[in-house]
Order: structure tokens, then C-alpha cells, then sequence
């Protein structure tokens, strides 16, 4: 009997690894992303006009109640950063992002020493789960993830130049940002963006079919019907109308407002100033930021936060596989005839 077992673990084994190999040979690289056209003012950005923005949703706590807020209009980058844009950041400046430098024990002395290594959290898709199962079965802290190294030292970017950026947190995102003269956006221009400036009359909570998320019972059965079981490059998705690609699914994003639970108090003045600075108060819950569009991971068994409304908190000195970023920048926008909305990608 046991020896039936382990010629059925071993061929169990067999065909995981064959299909793993499979879907790593079938994995897309790159996808097509349009030309930028030769006179865009700000390449690779798409102008986001503005408007008043209908803020949150009605799925989760975090994202109620609604609040009417305005927004100015700005550019926003049409893709997440990709590996590729980051090396070049990394490359001209020698910064070293928060996954690749050692936890303070100051600020962590809680953490056993093994969780103070360099290092980020990985999603490990579990095999199995009893009852209800914790997000610790399928979330390990691993020593030498970054960057560079999405799943661990043994992983690589190799080959994934045009995949969205993962393991930095808002610290990075922003140091990347200045370098480029842009800024992380707020979550409400972020929100505005995803919802291409406009507020639906009935926002839907369905889970998108343009968007990488999790087909399946998150977080054994990943049937990936969209294409892809993990990350992607950018551009594999239809943009929505104003141009953007990956606002919803892919990787979760950073913005630049500290999170608070939910829309309750926002800052006073920041419903009546159409500058598109946080609208966030001082003072929110300490060391999180504001994460928007959800991930690859985001399924409708556990988590529908592939919605523009929708949001998370995201720890500041915490880098997690699933979280990347794209800028924004203040800027004039498009003139004459270059005002429709999606020009100057
Ligand atoms: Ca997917």
C-alpha cells in the first residue's frame, strides 16, 4: 500500500513538473503595446482630463462611502513600470530598493531573524488546504527575493524585461518617480484613470475579462483562462478608453496616499482643491499606503478587489510579489486638436 502511494506521489510529481515546463514554454514575453507617436509631449503617458470623481465602491468597508471629489487633469503613465524601465533607474543610480537592505530590528523587534534578512514576500500557490485555510499557507517571507529575483534567489528577470516591476514598495516607487521628474499618483487620480474620467451609473463588480486575475478557487485551482497563472508582460490586455493597460488585475499598485479604512474623513480642504495633490489626511494608519486594481491573485471566491473603487493597505517597508507601480506627472495637457481623451500616448 505504501509503496502505491509513492508511485502515485512520484507520478503526481512527473506531470506537475511536465506541466509547469508546459506552461513556462507557452508563457508570452512581451505583447504588443501601439506606437507612440512621434510628437507625444510626454511618451509612454496618457493624458487623464479632469472631472469629479464619484470616490470608492460598495463591495468592502475600506471603500465607503462614496464621496464626490474632484480631480484636475494630469498624465499618467499607459503601462505599469516594467523591469526593464526600473533597471534603467537602478542602473543610472546604484539605489538599492527596500527588499535588498536588511529589517531594522528597531522597527521590527518582533521578527525572528530569519524575517530581518533582505528580503520580500512570495505568493507559493499550496497544494492543498484544510477549513478555511490562512493567508500564511500561501504567503512566505523569502530571504533574497527582490526586485530581480520575483520569487527568490533562485529566480530570475531574465527574459522578463517587459513585465511590471514587483517586490518595491512605495519608498522605491517614489525614489523611481523623482528620477523620472513624475510623482506616485494619488489613489483618487488613480481611481479617476481606472475608470477612463468617467463615474458609471452602476459600477460593475464583475470580474473583468480584459484583466489578468485568478480564474479558479483562489488559491489551489488556477485555471488561468486569461492566459496567464502568474505576473504578465504589460499590454497583454485590451487598454481601457482612455488608453491605460493593467489598471485592474496584473499587479496591484502603489499610490501615494497613506491608507485610512475607509472614506469617512477625507482631508478638508481636498473637496474643495481640484489640485491633484493626496487627498488624504495626515495622520492615517502609520506606515501603510493606499494599493489599487488588484492583482493576478484577485478572484471572486476571495478577494473581488479587481475594481477601480476598490482598495487595500499596502505596508510601507514591505515588499510582496504582487505589488508594483506606475507614475504620474503634473503637467499642461494636450492642446488643439490632441484633446481627445488617449492622446499623446
Ligand atoms: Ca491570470
Amino acid at each position: 500500500m505504501a509503496m502505491l502511494a509513492l508511485l502515485t506521489l512520484a507520478a503526481w510529481l512527473v506531470w506537475s513538473a511536465q506541466r509547469t515546463e508546459l506552461s513556462r514554454a507557452r508563457e508570452r514575453l512581451v505583447c504588443a503595446l501601439p506606437p507612440v507617436p512621434p510628437d507625444a509631449p510626454h511618451p509612454g503617458m496618457v493624458w487623464v482630463p479632469g472631472g469629479t470623481l464619484a470616490l470608492g465602491d460598495t463591495v468592502y468597508p475600506e471603500e465607503m462611502p462614496i464621496r464626490p471629489l474632484s480631480v484636475a487633469g494630469f498624465w499618467l503613465d499607459r503601462t505599469e513600470v516594467t523591469n526593464d524601465q526600473f533597471a534603467a533607474f537602478v542602473n543610472a543610480t546604484g539605489y538599492r530598493t527596500v527588499a535588498e537592505r536588511a529589517v531594522d530590528p528597531r522597527q521590527h523587534p518582533e521578527l525572528p531573524p530569519e524575517m530581518r534578512l533582505p528580503g520580500a514576500v512570495v505568493f507559493i500557490s499550496p497544494t492543498q488546504l484544510s477549513g478555511q485555510g490562512s493567508a500564511t499557507h500561501w504567503w512566505r517571507y523569502v530571504a533574497g527575493a527582490d526586485w530581480r529575483h520575483p520569487g527568490g534567489p533562485a529566480t530570475s528577470i531574465d527574459g522578463r524585461g517587459a513585465f511590471a516591476v514587483v517586490n518595491v514598495t512605495i519608498e522605491d516607487a517614489q525614489a523611481y518617480a523623482r528620477w523620472k521628474g513624475a510623482v506616485v499618483p494619488s489613489e483618487a487620480q488613480w481611481e479617476w484613470a481606472a475608470r477612463a474620467a468617467q463615474n458609471p451609473s452602476v459600477p460593475s463588480h464583475a470580474q473583468p475579462p480584459q484583466a489578468n486575475t485568478w480564474q479558479g478557487l483562489f488559491p489551489v485551482s488556477n485555471s488561468a483562462a486569461d492566459g496567464f497563472v502568474g505576473l504578465a508582460p504589460v499590454g497583454c490586455f485590451d487598454p481601457n478608453a482612455l488608453g491605460l493597460f493593467d489598471m485592474i488585475g496584473n499587479a496591484w499598485e502603489l499610490t501615494r496616499d497613506a491608507y485610512t479604512p475607509s472614506h469617512a474623513v477625507l482631508a478638508s480642504d481636498a473637496m474643495a482643491d481640484p489640485s491633484p495633490a493626496s487627498v488624504r489626511p495626515a495622520g492615517g494608519a502609520i506606515g501603510q499606503h493606499v494599493i489599487k486594481g488588484g492583482s493576478f491573485l484577485c478572484a471572486p471566491n476571495y478577494c473581488m478587489r479587481y475594481r477601480a473603487g476598490a482598495r487595500q493597505a499596502q505596508d510601507d517597508d514591505l515588499a510582496v510579489s504582487h505589488v508594483g507601480f506606475r507614475t504620474a506627472r503634473i503637467a499642461p495637457g494636450p492642446t488643439g486638436p490632441a484633446t481627445s481623451p488617449g492622446s499623446g500616448q
